[in-house]
């Protein structure tokens, strides 16, 4: 005989799930008498789908009026729900009138969970605002040593066998507030949000450059923006060989506007920089090309008065997002300390949690499937007595990177330097439970 499909609730005391069934089975029975009378099998189907079959609820006096009334339809396009409005990108003001599109926004990190952005949500860092490029009319370029330029239409783009990469995208200015002088009070978007993690899908580079030819020689590559900021960053060739891809895709859909679209370079694990997007060149050389973009800017500042440029992998990183800067821990007990590791350099093999400011340190458990250069959500139960705390995370990865505390990191950099800002993040919980951003 054929099983029940009726789900057994378990979530109920026993007491409850009996009366809550026997009354709705009841019911439901008498109703059925009443209208089966005179009208017939197919008029007491019709009549059974019109009236509520639900009389008590269970977990409530009455049920709202979403469990009694049809839903909406369908749309072609889905928005989150209302009651989520709130949960938006932190947009910083922009540089003035003579280019409004420069600036940033911000992944708020604090509200989300898991460990891809959802494609509304992904920072933005735009130079010189958003291009509306019509791809019918966009195309990317191949030249320099190769010996054959080439020339490719998004349409063509779309023909090519594809690979996926999911990966985080940071900027090397993230966590730049936390290298000026006092430390800023403000949640994990404004000072963290620089940071998402989408899947990638496009063509290899290496198989476009495979196809141009690359000459002996050539050991670097000029990647160029569409957009009036021209953006333009010189990439070492090893990179396209490696894991750079022409990115079409974000999550399944087209890339956004914001992100580049129709197409953006993907360099996973480097600066968020030299990810260009509206990518529409790319030329093939002996050396790098000491453009705007890497010199003025995005090389770091050392202790000793020197420069470092060229150096692309962004450090080993982590960071709690759950409880985080002005997210208060609502009440003394258990709770979930949760947040995010990342490294350049592969993979994320540990994270160890400090409820004291790193005096004493637990290993956190890392979320599965942990992915090369991609964000890995890590999870630890913390009881809070209710004293104050300093809660700090310290992530390792696979090539034996371990995070720096502020101290280590400030012996390498100098106090001017704003960028690959990976030390330790210490929120202290005061004793009413709110959160701060402190300097350990
Ligand atoms: N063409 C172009 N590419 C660009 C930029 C830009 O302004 N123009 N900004 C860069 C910077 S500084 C960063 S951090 C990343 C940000 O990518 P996102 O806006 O998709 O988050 O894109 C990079 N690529
Ligand atoms: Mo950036």
């Amino acid at each position: 005989m054929k099983k029940s499909s009726v789900p057994v609730r378990t979530d109920l005391r026993a007491d409850d799930v009996v009366v809550g069934v026997m009354e709705a089975t009841r019911e439901r029975r008498q109703f059925l008498k009443r209208s089966l009378g005179a009208a017939g099998a197919v008029a007491a189907v019709a009549a059974v789908a019109a009236v509520p079959v639900r009389a008590a609820d269970p977990i409530g006096k009455d049920f709202p009026a979403w469990s009694t009334t049809p839903g909406t339809p369908m749309r072609s396009y889905g928005q989150p729900s209302k009651f989520e409005e709130k949960v938006l990108r932190t947009v910083t003001p922009s540089y003035g009138p003579i280019s409004p599109g420069t600036g940033t926004s911000r992944t708020p990190l604090q509200t989300l969970n898991g460990t891809i952005t959802p494609n509304g949500l992904h920072f933005e860092r735009h130079h010189n605002g958003v291009p509306e490029i019509d791809p019918a009319q966009h195309k990317l370029l191949i030249h320099g040593m190769v010996k054959k330029p080439l020339v490719f239409t998004v349409a063509n783009l779309l023909r090519y066998p594809m690979v996926s990469r999911t990966c985080f995208v940071e900027c090397a200015g993230n966590s730049s507030a936390n290298t000026l002088p006092k430390p800023a009070q403000a949640n994990c978007a404004a000072i963290h949000g620089l940071l998402s993690g989408s899947e990638w899908t496009g063509v290899s580079l290496s198989l476009l450059l495979d196809e141009a030819g690359v000459e002996p020689g050539a050991k670097w590559f000029l990647a160029e923006g569409a957009d009036s900021a021209a953006m333009s960053r010189s990439v070492l060739l090893e990179k396209a060989y490696d894991d750079a891809i022409i990115a079409l895709y974000q999550n399944g859909e087209r890339i956004r506007p914001e992100q580049g679209y129709p197409l953006r370079l993907l360099v996973p694990g480097y600066q968020g920089n030299m990810n260009v997007k509206w990518l529409r060149r790319l030329e093939l050389a002996a050396a790098p090309m000491h453009t705007k973009d890497e010199t003025s800017k995005y090389s770091l500042l050392l202790r000793d008065g020197t420069a470092r440029q060229f150096d692309f992998q962004l450090g080993v990183k982590s960071l709690i997002t759950q409880p985080s800067g002005t997210l208060n821990v609502p009440s003394k007990g258990l709770h979930e300390i949760s947040g995010l590791a990342w490294s350049g350099a592969g993979r994320i093999v540990k994270v160890e949690v400090s409820s004291d400011g790193g005096a004493n340190w637990r290993e956190a458990v890392l979320q599965g499937p942990v992915l090369s250069k991609a964000l890995t959500r890590f999870r630890l139960p913390w009881e809070w007595s209710g004293a104050p705390a300093m809660l700090q995370s310290r992530a390792t990865d696979e090539k034996g990177h371990v995070q720096p505390t502020r101290a280590a990191w400030s012996a390498i950099y100098s106090p001017a330097n704003r960028y690959h800002n990976n030390m330790i993040q210490t929120w202290a919980v005061a004793a009413d439970g709110s959160v701060s951003n402190v300097y350990l």
